[in-house]
């Protein structure tokens, strides 16, 4: 398999999810600007959407959509408690929370990072993600990882969301409960090998 990324984007989330099954891949790097693989070759043919992350599989078929890709991972490895078995209540509450932090959270961040947006704009949107940090530090405020006490596919992606808070000065330490969450994540030996392999940490 093949995980295609930029350094720190969403991205991050699969990949994570890929180390932590232990599943064999190959991390290729696009440039999100001129959308080219490293090499020169055109990422549109792999996923015409131009985003990260795309997961294409040893037979050449792609998937994107990083709650799908994640599940996706998850479920090459079951017995790795990654996600909740299909089928069960407590998968449809996997698939809740990931929906959450894509569409709430993770978008809310999109208009932090272009440069096209004013003042005034990214200060609704930070003013909007406090607003969805208060329901989040409220969720977890009882338990390790988002779904009780195992970690799942949805606290890496929290974690790769959060991890942006200090590129767009969001100073986490205002949610106690999600820099606590954010920080025990960080240790866990494969994000650290995540985040080494991806040049965020040295
Ligand atoms: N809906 C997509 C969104 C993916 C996305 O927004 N990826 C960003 C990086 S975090 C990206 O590739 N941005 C580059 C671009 O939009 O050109 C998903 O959940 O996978």
């Amino acid at each position: 398999m093949k995980l295609y990324y930029f350094p720190g984007a969403c991205s991050l989330s699969p990949h994570i999810a890929l180390l932590e099954a232990g599943l064999p891949f190959t991390l290729v790097k696009i440039d999100s600007k001129t959308k080219k693989i490293e090499g020169g070759a055109d990422y549109l043919a792999v996923n015409s959407k131009g985003t990260v992350p795309a997961l294409q599989l040893d037979d050449g078929r792609v998937l994107t959509e990083g709650p799908a890709v994640v599940q996706y991972i998850a479920d090459l490895k079951p017995d790795s408690g990654l996600a909740p078995r299909a089928g069960t209540f407590e998968r449809y509450q996997l698939m809740e929370i990931l929906n959450y932090i894509t569409s709430e959270v993770h978008k809310s961040f999109s208009p932090l990072f272009n440069p096209a947006s004013t003042a005034e704009t990214k200060e609704a949107f930070v003013a909007n993600l406090g607003k969805k940090f208060d329901w989040l530090s409220g969720f977890l405020a009882k338990k390790p990882f988002l779904l009780g006490n195992t970690f799942t596919v949805a606290d890496g992606y929290l974690f790769t969301v959060l991890n942006w808070t200090g590129h767009v000065k969001i100073d986490l330490s205002k949610w106690p409960v999600l820099a606590d969450f954010k920080s025990r994540i960080a240790q866990r030996p494969k994000v650290h090998e995540a985040m080494k392999a991806e040049g965020l940490i040295k």
